[in-house]
């Protein structure tokens, strides 16, 4: 026997993944961990029998012969299947977007796009496999799921091309609408005005962090779902739920991030819990919310700094000229080095900027021999190495230049344009 299965808390692109690789594999059978997630739960009851899925404990694991599975590669995640770990004689194949795991396959299908489901739809294509309405929406589901609607770092074309696909079969966007947002109950409505309440915004690093620290008793479920809807309200690159329970004297923090700047996992196992770049959580016993905020913020503070800074990606060496260079010479330098503008220095320390546009000034033939400190613009704007690319564009940005001298101790040492911040955010650094 054959059988697909996937991870457990079970999600949309693994639940998808096990029912587009029973049309791959039709005589294999379809085994679902009993462990979904709420909003896959919501989507079974109502889909189970159309579906044709098992449960674990409805299989024969001596039977099985060969094993697929979907959407992770770690047997760990996998739900009861231990027996199958050490058997020698089982086939074992793999279709996944993770890194790489334990599993140790004969054959699999491994590639980083946004969604297992997305290499599973490539080949239903390619067989001009039918896909019914159901499958068409549960795989754009599975999609949209795990990249953010397709806005996810992680979200490739080959993730738009599928959904794209998927929506030609007439995959329904009330239905994917209507599972994907989950419905706020009375307890996390309350929760997020709470949030909102004693909601403080500040500014670390260039990142503004949205942090609320509030009371709770007992278990809410969705706490999670709830930090984030208040991130987008407070619309703020970070943000942070403390949430108390005196009672228990327990901490639970929740964090999420919209930048890749700020790695929430890092924070997040720093503090004894974990999660992923832009989501996780930690539980703190004993119960200080002061404390927990302090922590955060610190962590936030020291995180920055072994993050990229502009001394990585800024252009290097500089030329410069001394304050008394004749125009005619510096108009020459800018035109041989092919730059739009240079700092000018008295010994060694910037005293101004002379750009291209400068030159219109020079209107006799006679002010060509002038110094360049007549016509530079001793407007100077500089920055820090030590400052994020993400500072340097909002300089840029705020004042419309498109380059700005690095300085360290009153010595230029860098420049960084367009053009450096414009790469390292496309991640285009020849590495
Ligand atoms: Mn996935």
């Amino acid at each position: 026997m054959q059988i697909i299965t996937t991870h457990k808390g079970t999600d949309f692109d693994a639940l998808a993944s096990v029912v587009a690789a029973k049309i791959i594999y039709p005589d294999a059978v379809g085994v679902i961990p009993r462990n979904v997630n709420a909003n896959v739960k919501a989507f079974l009851s109502l889909h189970k029998d159309v579906l044709n899925l098992y449960e674990v404990n409805e299989i024969d694991l001596d039977e099985v012969t060969s094993l697929i599975v979907v959407d992770t590669n770690s047997w760990d995640r996998l739900e009861g299947m231990k027996k199958l770990k050490n058997r020698d004689d089982l086939e074992v194949i793999l279709w996944d977007h993770h890194e790489e795991k334990d599993i140790v396959t004969d054959r699999k299908v491994q590639k980083e796009v946004g969604a297992t489901v997305t290499l599973l739809i490539r080949e239903l294509e390619k067989d001009r496999k039918i896909l019914t309405r159901i499958q068409a929406t549960l795989f754009l589901c599975g999609i949209y799921e795990d990249t953010g609607n397709l806005t996810f770092p992680g979200a490739t074309g080959a993730d738009a091309y599928a959904a794209g696909y998927l929506l030609d079969r007439k995959a329904d966007l009330d239905v994917v609408n209507s599972f994907l947002k989950p419905a706020y109950g009375t307890k996390q409505k309350n929760t997020l005005f709470d949030m909102l309440k004693s909601s403080e915004v500040k500014e670390i690093n260039g990142h503004r962090i949205g942090i609320s620290k509030i009371d709770v008793s007992g278990h809410i479920t969705g706490l999670s779902v709830v930090v984030n809807m208040y991130r987008d309200i407070v619309n703020v690159d970070a943000a942070f739920g403390i949430f108390n329970d005196s009672e228990r004297k327990k901490c639970m923090i929740i964090g999420r991030s919209a930048t890749d700047e700020l790695d929430i996992s890092t924070i997040m196992n720093s503090m004894g819990g974990g999660g992923h770049p832009r989501a996780g959580s930690a539980l703190l016993k004993g119960g200080n919310p002061e404390e927990a905020e302090e922590r955060i913020l610190d962590l936030i503070a020291g995180n920055q700094q072994s993050s990229i800074q502009l001394s990585d990606i800024m252009s290097y060496p500089v030329f410069t000229v001394e304050s008394t260079t004749p125009m005619d010479d510096v108009g020459k330098t800018l035109k041989s080095k092919g730059c739009t503008g240079l700092p000018v220095v008295e010994n060694g320390r910037i005293v101004g900027v002379i750009s291209r546009r400068d030159f219109s000034r020079v209107k006799k033939d006679k002010q060509r021999n002038s110094p360049v400190k007549a016509f530079m613009s001793r407007d100077i704007v500089t920055i820090d190495p030590k400052k994020s690319p993400l500072e340097a564009a909002k300089i840029m940005i705020g004042k419309d230049i498109g380059r700005i001298p690095v300085v360290e101790e009153g010595e230029v040492i860098g420049i960084v344009t367009r053009t450096d911040v414009m790469v390292y955010f496309y991640d285009l650094l020849p590495d």
